[in-house]
């Protein structure tokens, strides 16, 4: 696709040119008559998802016409906490609306700016074989619309951005988006498509310096950008705004990158890519890919089926950029651990490194006197019950701020709704569902002293291991029950055991 770009050198000179033309052009019959698509079938207005979400796949087995309105608005929004940016966008929002359409159709595009718009925007989708993807016939000042038709010659994975001068600046306001051209017969069936697009941007201010934060000229033109983000936003993509799939589904996502200058080193922390088709073009190029390059202006389709639960984190694994300037999202996998594919911690033991050789005489004499300590206390029963007793005590606080309200003080719970702890033979006989209720809730049915319960208790995960080793040692040695003490590590266990309740390992908390 060659493409002649013109680009406006004085924007307001042109604008104004152009803009008489079309009044004086309106009565002209001299516009160049389009004829009809003979291929396509059928009309159809197009529909237009904001990021994370991808507009369903298409059915039709023939081209039709396609009518797709977008509107450019500039808004003031939120790009970190207590960070705003006036942002110049496509739909209202960064990335632009994600456009779906079939080779072969014929797209009758509208761009509408906005009336409380400053500046006049344009469209280049590189989806569009013509001079300029269409900027040269979708400069549109604010308050007017401007109408082009194109036949979407090649199927792919394309970007979309603004085109006019000064072009970098637009693009890097938030004018960009992705359009997909699906192939004759479509893309494989998955269970999850998503919606997910990098890009920079170039603050005024450092990264996290608060306040509405103007565009800075010299930053863009060092490329030294203060932030750079999935879908527009620092945490767009982190939380409860995270991506979610279920063990064993298959997901795919449509990954472009805005730009306007850097490339993405695309990985998904955790996962493997099944399939990549390497930038946004329709033959699978590789299988097995742990991280893809995603050019600025580019895109990149990736597959990979879940097999175990946790959070996974999506990166640009220059590693800065994630972690330092925003370039990091979460991928959600609730379901049943397979233990076999990733085990979780499976032994935290004493590490004696150098000092286990020899390497200093007094470091190893010191870890074994602490060894022999530790067993000594292990052994002695009474430290143990020592080291229970105070388990109990704290326990109990525990116990009084966060489950008495539903299982009473006295641990009778309440008939027919909330089962006894007092004596339950459920809790004396397996101390490990008994953490498990806490760190995992505990719905269905649940037999208590030959008594049924089918309510709901909440996972109570925000406790620490200790907390929960404390008081579920408290509910097994109060009220006439008495068994052995929870340690912290059977605790830590059963939370690795179900990782969904639990960030993944190295994902940073302060996210969560
Ligand atoms: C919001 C109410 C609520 C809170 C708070 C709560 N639970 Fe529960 N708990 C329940 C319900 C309801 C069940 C029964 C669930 C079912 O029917 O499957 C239950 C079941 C249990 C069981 C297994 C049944 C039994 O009686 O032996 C244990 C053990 C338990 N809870 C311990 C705790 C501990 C320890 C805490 C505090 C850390 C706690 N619960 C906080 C409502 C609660
Ligand atoms: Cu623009």
């Amino acid at each position: 696709m060659k493409r002649n770009f013109v680009y406006p050198l004085c924007v307001i000179g042109l604008g104004v040119a152009l803009l008489s033309g079309v009044a004086l052009a309106a009565d002209a019959p001299t516009k160049p008559v389009r004829p009809a698509d003979p291929e396509a079938i059928g009309q159809e207005i197009a529909v237009l998802t904001q990021a994370p979400n991808v507009p369903p796949s298409i059915k039709r087995k023939h081209s039709a016409k396609i009518i797709v309105n977008l509107e450019v608005k500039e808004v003031t929004k939120r790009l970190a906490d207590g960070v705003d940016y006036t942002f110049w966008t496509f739909g209202g929002d960064v990335p632009g609306s994600f456009i779906r359409i079939r080779v072969g159709d014929n797209v009758e595009f509208h761009l509408n700016n906005a009336p409380d718009s400053k500046l006049p925007h344009n469209i280049d989708l590189h989806a569009v074989t013509g001079p300029g993807g269409g900027a040269t016939s979708s400069f549109t000042a604010p308050g007017h619309s401007s109408q082009f038709s194109f036949k979407a010659l090649n199927p792919g994975l394309f970007v979309y951005h603004c085109a006019t001068a000064p072009m970098g600046m637009h693009v890097a306001n938030g004018m960009y988006g992705l359009i997909l051209v699906e192939p004759e017969g479509g893309l494989p069936p998955v269970d999850h498509e998503y919606y997910v697009m990098q890009s920079e941007f170039y603050t005024a201010g450092n990264y996290g310096v608060e306040g509405l934060q103007p565009f800075d000229m010299n930053r863009a033109l060092d490329e030294r950008p203060a932030y750079v983000v999935f879908n527009g936003a620092v945490g767009s993509l982190v939380g409860d705004k995270a991506l979610t799939a279920k063990v064993g589904e298959t997901v795919r996502l449509f990954v472009g990158n805005g730009g306007p200058n850097l490339t993405s080193s695309f990985h998904v922390i955790g996962e493997i890519f099944d399939t990549v088709y390497q930038e946004g073009g329709t033959v699978p190029t590789q299988h097995n890919v742990q991280t893809t390059l995603i050019p600025a202006g580019g895109s990149a389709i990736v597959e990979f089926k879940v097999d175990v639960p946790g959070t996974f984190i999506l990166v640009d694994h220059a590693l800065f950029r994630a972690f330092n300037k925003g370039a990091l999202g979460m991928l959600k996998v609730s379901g049943p651990p397979d233990l076999l594919t990733y085990s979780g911690k499976e032994v935290d033991a004493i590490y004696l490194g150098r000092a286990a050789e020899g390497g200093s005489d007094t470091e190893k004499k010191v870890a074994e006197l602490k060894a022999q300590m530790a067993a000594e206390i292990k052994g002695n029963p009474k430290i143990a019950g020592l080291t229970k007793e105070i388990q109990i005590e704290k326990g109990n606080a525990v116990y009084m701020q966060t489950c008495f309200v539903c299982h009473q003080p006295e641990g009778l719970g309440v008939p027919g709704q909330i089962p006894p702890l007092a004596k339950s033979d459920f809790l004396m006989a397996n101390k490990e569902e008994a953490i498990r209720a806490v760190v995992i809730g505990r719905n269905g049915e649940t037999i208590v002293n030959g008594k049924t319960f089918k309510s709901t208790m909440i996972p109570l995960n925000y406790l620490t291991d200790d907390q929960i080793a404390n008081v579920v040692t408290y509910v097994r040695n109060s009220w006439g029950n008495s068994g052995d003490a929870v340690s912290v590590t059977e605790v830590a266990k059963i939370r690795a055991e179900n990782a969904s309740a639990t960030p993944a390992p190295g994902a940073p908390s302060k996210f969560e």
